[in-house]
């Protein structure tokens, strides 16, 4: 059995679990979790649980539609599900979770495909933070043998760049490892850029890790094409009707534990990068350009805008 949704909200809160995808995952798990050791006796309280679930998850963490896009269609499924039996609900959570996994599986796997084609042999590529979906490409690329090096950043305040760092020697993939503001002086020796996305709105602007947005900039710079890799459900449809993806702000002792008193500290985890500065959005439907994303999800998955 899964974590509870207590434990995988705390986790999640703490980034002990982190990343869109594995976000979205470990959210989806626990609502299996949920499923299994529910003591509701009528589908309105089952409902009640996994909406308070729902509710605990997304103030985990505010920029994730790709976890709340996975709760909102498994919370539906339950809901229009036609029977009122307990038990028969139960499996109906499991296995929406399970195909939602299964799809989402999929998906990455698509885009590491084809975004493993744009690296060529001999190239530099530059990443930032660390995207499961950009890890996953590079390994794609090496295991098809393809002779490349990468450049990542530290990323700051909380160093996800360590992680993609560890993972891509472990991968045995030749990497560099700069600060943040080095992100200019190593551009010049790079081929393309790739990061992952938290979310993606209708404009087809990309929210991504604080920093995203100023490296989108220096790659424009430089003329070093710059893609997005993403499973399209980071879409946030509310976008569409005029609101904006919400912007976590964390706590300023990531960023300074003692600062001295009276001292502003500011610590947005993320930043927008506007449409202008991507080359293309590498998903499940191959490589678009941002611009097309709310076209592509209308066909796609018409569900995340009912
Ligand atoms: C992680 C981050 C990643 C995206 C995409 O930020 O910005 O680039 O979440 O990751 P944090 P993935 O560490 O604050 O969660 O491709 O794994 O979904």
């Amino acid at each position: 059995m899964g974590d509870s949704v207590e434990v995988t909200a705390e986790k999640i809160r703490r980034i002990e679990i982190q990343g869109a995808r594995n976000v979205a995952i470990a959210a989806i798990k626990a609502f299996q979790t949920l499923a299994e050791q529910t003591k509701a006796s009528n589908k309105k309280d089952l409902l009640k649980e996994l909406r308070e679930a729902q509710g605990l998850f997304a103030s985990a963490r505010d920029t994730e539609p790709l976890m709340r896009n996975a709760m909102r269609y498994i919370i539906n499924q339950t809901q229009t599900a036609p029977t009122e039996q307990v038990t028969a609900l139960r499996i109906v959570v499991n296995e929406t979770a399970d195909g939602f996994l299964k799809d989402l599986s999929a998906s990455s796997m698509r885009a590491a495909e084809v975004g493993a084609k744009r690296i060529g042999d001999g190239s530099v590529v530059f990443t930032h933070c660390h995207s499961s979906t950009v890890t996953k490409m590079l390994a794609k690329a090496k295991a098809d043998g393809v002779d490349f090096r990468v450049v990542c950043t530290e990323t700051r305040p909380a160093f996800q760049g360590r992680i993609t760092a560890k993972e891509l020697v472990g991968l045995g993939i030749d990497t560099t490892f700069i600060v943040d503001s080095a992100a200019r002086t190593f551009m010049s020796e790079v081929d393309v850029a790739f990061v992952g996305a938290d979310a993606i709105t209708s404009e087809g602007n990309v929210v991504n890790k604080i920093g995203t947005g100023g490296i989108a900039v220096i790659a424009s710079e430089a003329r070093v094409p710059f893609y997005v890799v993403s499973e399209l459900l980071k879409f946030n449809p509310e976008t569409l009707h005029g609101g904006c993806e919400k912007i976590e702000q964390r706590n300023p002792a990531e960023v300074w534990p003692e600062a001295p008193q009276g001292l502003k500290v500011k610590n947005p985890a993320f930043d927008v990068t506007p449409n202008r500065y991507i080359h293309g959005i590498i998903c499940e439907e191959g490589i678009i350009p941002p611009q097309m994303v709310l076209e592509t999800m209308r066909k796609r998955y018409p569900w995340v805008f009912l």
